[in-house]
């Protein structure tokens, strides 16, 4: 069997996934045709043209205002049941998906429009695909922690269908100091903690993650290899790296896919996960991503294998699940 149908076949996870980064070319098209928005772009195929970044910022300027497209309800369960129908393509039976609340209400499109769109498309997706799903919501570190503290104050209602906080947007210049306040009420409050460091941000960002917002997994991490005793901890502890290649590669956080060191990590014992960060924008879904890196890299079955484990031993199921997942990969 080839490694593209192996990986075609194998059950997986996915960790690291922006819901409002899987916006397709098609969709933003139809959803600003339905509500008579003007796109900066003449065709889809021109929305498709636009996604030349060279870096975080020039994708995320793009990515926000691509979100300007939802608005209502069923929007959001359209944005998210088109990843869901992708994640059974691929044979993803788990996901734990960010969403960006401020991306929304700084348009003034509140919780109560989002959550019932992505909630309804979580309970269809498990009925109809048979997977499960977990919402991770995130705070955009551009914005000042009182942003953030105001937004987990809105979410109250939605506390039990939320399972982590997370930390995202423009990593340079806004580290996870700035948020360790907001962070330790969150986890008071009993979410599990995630937060993006080590893409563009050195790896002291990495252990202030660790150490000041006591994250339970790293977003990317990848410039944990810039520190011996980080790397160290991160594998003495087997703190998951939730690792996007075709996005690192598309914002230039490496020039080249066979330069990337998530097969080296991988054989040094991390616990290192794939996944596709903002799908319809870096050029790939799950499986394209476990595909391009076995273009690149001298990847094995064997390392296919370890990293779909990876995935499921990563999440934030209960042990039990997990295991269960463990055990149909063979
Ligand atoms: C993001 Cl920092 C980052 N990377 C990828 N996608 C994002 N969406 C919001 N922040
Ligand atoms: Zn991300």
């Amino acid at each position: 069997m080839s490694l593209s149908t192996i990986i075609q076949k194998l059950p997986k996870a996915e960790l690291h996934l922006h819901i409002e980064g899987s916006l397709t070319p098609e969709l933003m098209w139809h959803l600003a045709s339905k509500h008579s928005i003007t796109l900066p772009y003449k065709s889809i195929e021109e929305i498709a043209a636009a996604y030349q970044f060279t870096n975080l910022q020039s994708f995320l300027d793009i990515y926000y205002a691509g979100a300007g497209v939802l608005i209502d309800e069923d929007d959001f369960y359209a944005l998210m049941w088109a990843y869901f129908t992708r994640c059974h393509e691929d044979n993803v039976v788990h996901t734990e998906i960010m969403f960006d609340p401020q991306t929304h209400t700084a348009r003034g499109i509140g919780f109560d429009v989002f959550m019932p769109g992505f909630l309804r498309a979580m309970k269809d997706a498990q009925k109809q695909y048979g997977i499960s799903s977990y919402l991770i919501m995130s705070f955009l570190r551009h914005l000042p922690e009182s942003d953030a503290f105001a937004t987990l104050e809105a979410a109250k209602p939605y506390y039990s269908v939320i399972d982590a906080v997370g930390l995202d947007s423009s990593e340079l210049g806004h580290p996870p100091s700035k948020f360790e306040r907001v962070f330790r009420e969150a986890r008071a409050l009993g979410f599990k903690i995630v937060a993006h460091a080590g893409e563009e941000g050195p790896p002291e960002y990495i252990w202030e993650a660790l150490d000041l917002l006591n994250v339970d997994r790293i977003d990317h991490g990848v410039r944990c290899q810039e520190d011996e005793k980080l790397m160290a901890y991160i594998n003495a502890n087997q703190i998951p790296l939730t690792v996007c290649p075709l996005s690192n590669l598309k914002l230039c956080v490496v020039d080249d896919l066979a330069k990337h060191n998530i097969l080296s990590l991988l054989d040094e014992g991390l616990m290192v996960t794939v996944n596709s960060d903002d799908p319809t924008y870096f050029g790939g879904f799950l499986n394209d991503n476990y595909i391009a890196l076995c273009d690149a890299l001298p990847v094995t079955e064997a390392h296919v294998k370890q990293l779909a484990i990876n995935s499921f031993a990563a999440s934030f199921l209960p042990d039990d699940i997990k295991q269960q997942h463990i055990a149909h990969i063979h």
